[in-house]
């Protein structure tokens, strides 16, 4: 068994599956069309955080998820009225999570790592996709970029959570599904993993991550954790 560590875990993508709102979707298109849609929202919600970012016009990630939403339906041309589309971001706090995610963080916790939470998520959004999880009793702390004004993968964000932590930024490592949280997580000075859920693609900018899992279970092998 490895020494115990300070896990700092993304949350969407990462512990949640935002990809899963499709099937609240199929309310309004069909499967198919409702996953493209899926898919779209996210992307330009990660395309609006750098953006806002990077012109320090910083708003926080409900604002961004709801533009990217609004952004989405008028790509795919569909209509939708703005009390729909507020529950469709209302739905954004009650994602399931990843079928390895309840066992991987229960066997992490037993083995005596420390478990936090570091998301672009506003503090409410955090919170509420962790008690509608349930995940909230694993989680012994929950940081959000938006104490800081700045979205991943600022560096500051990170900063931010070793300050939170209260542990030198060297010794935390950041887990994530996201390519980019990864890189950003690893120039600031974390250690990384790569939850490669999707038999993906790595970024091609940035330093391989430390570790390369495709769930928590495969973090938990990773980390020497016993069966
Ligand atoms: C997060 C998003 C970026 O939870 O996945 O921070």
């Amino acid at each position: 068994v490895s020494d115990p560590e300070v896990l700092a875990f993304d949350l969407y993508g990462t512990l949640v599956d935002p990809i899963g709102i499709s099937t609240t979707l199929t309310r309004l298109t069909n499967p198919v069309t409702a996953l493209e849609l899926a898919r779209l929202w996210r992307q330009r919600q990660l395309e609006y955080s750098f953006r806002v970012t990077a012109m320090e016009r910083y708003q926080d990630f409900r604002w961004v998820t709801a533009r990217a939403l609004e952004d989405a339906l008028a790509v795919m041309a569909i209509d939708l009225d703005v009390a729909a589309q507020s529950e469709l971001v209302a739905a954004y706090d009650h994602l399931t999570p990843f079928p390895d995610v309840e066992e991987g963080l229960t066997r992490l916790a037993a083995a005596g790592h420390r478990l936090t939470v570091l998301s672009n998520g506003s503090p409410a959004m955090i919170a509420n996709s962790l008690t509608n999880s349930g995940l909230d009793a694993y989680i012994d702390l929950q940081i959000s970029a938006d104490e800081i004004s700045a979205f991943k993968p600022a560096p500051l964000v990170y900063l931010h959570a070793s300050t939170r932590i209260g542990r030198p930024i060297g010794e935390i490592r950041m887990v994530s599904s996201n390519p980019f949280d990864v890189i950003g997580s690893k120039s600031a000075g974390m250690r990384t993993a790569w939850v490669d859920r999707a038999g993906g693609v790595f970024d091609s900018i940035g330093q391989q991550p430390d570790l390369l899992v495709n769930g928590l279970d495969g973090l938990c092998r990773a980390l020497d954790i016993p069966t």
